[in-house]
């Protein structure tokens, strides 16, 4: 039966609610729970949360329409199936079948994806998906599209820093954002009064976010509720957000004992009151929609088309050990290309200016997005000054919160197929994104390749402020704006890290950079932004550099993953340094002095990229020299110069001829401020060059 009830001043074509349909997918989401509840408790898999309580979402869902996008949590087991209508797809992930729409038997249940149907990937880390959702609102507000998205979670979820960045976004930006909050009362044992204070609903308004109660035990009043709150949305009036109230009928998940937090009275009336199947089956009845056998007669059918669909499903194939490494990383193939334009003197941050521009001519959706980067400056560098003259409305300032930053960018990458750049002011301060981040660079893996996310994060890393290199002190960053920052992004797995040392790799690298469908870690060392070519103590520049400060204009790319290999002097090499970034310079300086000095030659690898790293070039390298110095800008403790440095004891072994060395600055937090100190702490040509020659007398 078809029943119009939608709002008549709805601006979209309404689509009309089939009613019947709608109670009968509420009902295979309650019984889907039951059947796989039991199935857990049986053993056949090992966790199960589930939905009981929450399937009036199924209604919310019926108000949006097909093209919308969705970001849903675990107990979204109704909102998922009415909009997929696949009801083998949640059976397919409990039993980990390839066949699973959502991680092809990857993760555990309940975590909803689909790029088919627009449904974000869930994570298991609470509102996690928040910033994520307010980057798709983003894209959609920014290229004018009639689409909305819905975000769900908790009212746990609400207390996260996740959820507060989403609201943020939606708040400032105003985008098409329908949050909804399904409050059953519980965080596992928390109860929702210690999740805020106040009220939810007036909170929200203060903030400039429009907002509603709605008792989600009622489906009829959700569904008018919803048709409602997204004409708010679609039709431009900004973000809504909708408290839904609920209760829990189930404990938290298989792992947790409801008696023991919860009281017998309160489970007993959670049951009696707030049931919206139980509730919906009766209000269709009152109202002549269903006779009160139907009720029992269309849960025993449902029940035997689930049990039909478990025997099929359990007939499928089940993930094999070899697909363990598949769907980690997505590295763009580099297609070869010569740099035709005409080559100028260019500092780093020109060469970043000039990718910057190109990248927005090439594609009409690219921005920049970060602190100040929309300002005539350029953002606090001058990184993004041409982009702000010369394409307005593409350097775009955020607010003052990095998570909200890398979440835009990452969400309005997932809609476009494109990366979107954030711009992170110093790296030390990718921290407070550091979630968002490594669960961007997981996606990949955890829907088996059904999502990915093109995402560039550039951010100013390692010492100084843009001073010349060599030039004393190495530029008063102090903590705060000074840390490497390759320690962290090259330990994400799923996380692709470059480090360019020249201004015609910075280009031509970020240029093929944007071409990544996994997140990209872009760092600008801010000692090269400025610098010149590295010279020699008597003040040569060094010759096999220089080119490099040559850059094409126009359009050319370079290889992801290949590092550089420069030789100084003449004849065989008699150590090869493996670096990045500033410690190249500081390298080739070293090794041209100690050239000069005692004749021969020595090779600097250049790795470019961090991850992944030129393993061939590297092991070349240490087989033609057979001795190696590992240099890096990293403090002295867990590090990715140390990982490089195990791996070519692991690897190369057998090309050494003496114990591979290691340089790095010192095991403190960051670099003191005052010069005597900090250029205690760093690494320097002097410090190399002493290596050079210990490691040549040994
Ligand atoms: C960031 C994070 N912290 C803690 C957890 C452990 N955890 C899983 S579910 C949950 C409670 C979530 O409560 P709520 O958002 O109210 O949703 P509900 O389960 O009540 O539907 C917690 C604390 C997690 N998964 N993620």
């Amino acid at each position: 039966m078809t029943v119009n009830i939608r709002a008549k001043e709805a601006s979209t074509p309404a689509e009309s609610l089939d009613i019947l349909s709608l109670y009968r997918t509420m009902v295979i989401a309650r019984v889907t729970n039951d059947l796989l509840k039991t199935r857990k408790t049986q053993g056949r898999f090992p966790f199960y949360i589930g939905c009981a309580g929450h399937e009036s979402m199924a209604a919310v869902v019926a108000a949006l329409n097909h093209d919308d996008w969705m970001s849903l949590y675990y107990r979204d087991l109704a909102a998922w199936l009415q909009r997929t209508g696949d009801m083998y797809g949640p059976l397919r992930e409990a039993y980990s079948r390839t066949t699973g729409p959502m991680s092809a038997g990857r993760n555990m249940p309940s975590h909803y994806s689909s790029k088919r149907h627009r449904i974000l990937p869930t994570f298991s880390e609470v509102a996690a998906l928040a910033p994520f959702a307010g980057g798709v609102g983003f894209s959609l507000k920014w290229h004018k599209r009639n689409e909305i998205i819905l975000f769900t979670t908790g009212d746990g979820g609400v207390a996260t820093n996740d959820f507060n960045a989403l609201f943020r976004q939606t708040a400032v930006h105003q985008l098409p954002v329908l949050m909804v909050i399904e409050d059953n009362g519980w965080a596992i044992t928390a109860p929702s009064t210690i999740q805020w204070g106040g009220s939810l609903v007036e909170w929200a308004k203060g903030g400039g976010v429009y907002a509603e109660e709605v008792d989600g035990t009622d489906t009829m009043a959700t569904y008018e509720a919803s048709v409602r709150l997204v004409e708010h949305v679609r039709s431009g009036k900004g973000p809504v957000l909708m408290h839904l109230r609920l209760g829990l009928l189930d404990p938290h998940s298989s792992s947790t004992d409801i008696r023991s937090y919860r009281t017998k009275e309160e489970i007993e009336i959670t049951k009696a009151t707030k049931d919206p199947v139980k509730n919906f089956g009766h209000w269709l009845v009152e109202h002549g929609y269903l006779q009160e056998d139907d009720i029992e007669r269309i849960r025993k059918e449902v029940r035997a088309e689930l049990e039909h669909a478990e025997t099929e499903i359990l007939q499928e194939p089940e993930p094999s050990a070899d697909r363990v490494l598949k769907d980690v990383l997505r590295v763009p193939t580099w297609q070869e290309n010569i740099p035709r334009g005409t080559k100028k003197q260019l500092p780093m941050l020109g060469a970043i200016n000039e990718a910057l521009i190109e990248l927005a001519q090439r594609d009409p959706g690219f921005f920049v997005y970060g602190q100040d980067v929309g300002s005539p400056k350029g953002g606090v560098f001058g990184a993004t000054a041409m982009l702000v003259t010369q394409c307005p409305g593409r350097a775009i300032s955020s607010p003052l919160n990095e998570q909200v930053i890398v979440g835009i960018a990452a969400g309005a990458g997932m809609v476009d197929g494109n990366a979107r750049c954030a711009e992170i002011q110093f790296v030390d301060y990718h921290q407070s994104a550091a979630q968002t981040i490594r669960l961007a660079a997981r996606i990949l893996y955890q829907t088996y390749g059904g999502w990915t996310v093109p995402l560039l994060i550039r951010t100013k890393s390692g010492s100084g402020g843009g001073g010349p290199i060599s030039s004393g002190g190495a530029g008063g960053g102090a903590f705060g704006h000074s840390n490497a920052g390759e320690q962290w992004f090259t330990s994400v797995p799923g996380m692709i890290t470059i480090c360019p040392a020249t201004p015609f790799d910075a280009k031509g690298l970020l240029l093929e950079a944007a071409r990544a469908q996994s997140p990209v870690a872009f760092l600008e060392r801010g000692r090269l932004y400025r610098s010149e070519p590295p010279k020699d103590s008597q003040g040569n520049i060094i010759a096999a550099m220089a080119e490099y400060w040559s850059v094409p204009e126009g359009y050319y790319t370079l290889p992801i993953g290949k590092a550089r290999r420069i030789r100084i002097g003449n004849g065989p090499t008699s150590i090869a340094i493996i670096s990045w970034g500033t410690m190249v310079l500081e390298s080739c300086t070293a090794a041209a002095n100690s050239v000069n000095r005692y004749g021969g030659a020595i090779e600097v690898v250049d790795l470019r990229t961090l991850a992944p790293f030129d393993e061939e070039a590297v092991a070349a390298a240490v087989r033609e020299a057979n001795r190696v110095i590992v240099v890096t800008e990293e403090d002295d403790l867990t590090s990715f110069g140390r990982h490089l440095h195990s791996w070519i004891v692991q690897n190369c072994f057998y090309d050494l001829d003496a114990t591979p060395s290691f340089i790095s600055a010192l095991p403190a937090p960051a670099a003191p401020y005052n010069a005597t100190e900090e250029s205690a702490f760093y690494p320097t040509a002097k410090t190399i060059e002493q290596k050079i020659e210990e490691l040549l007398a040994e």
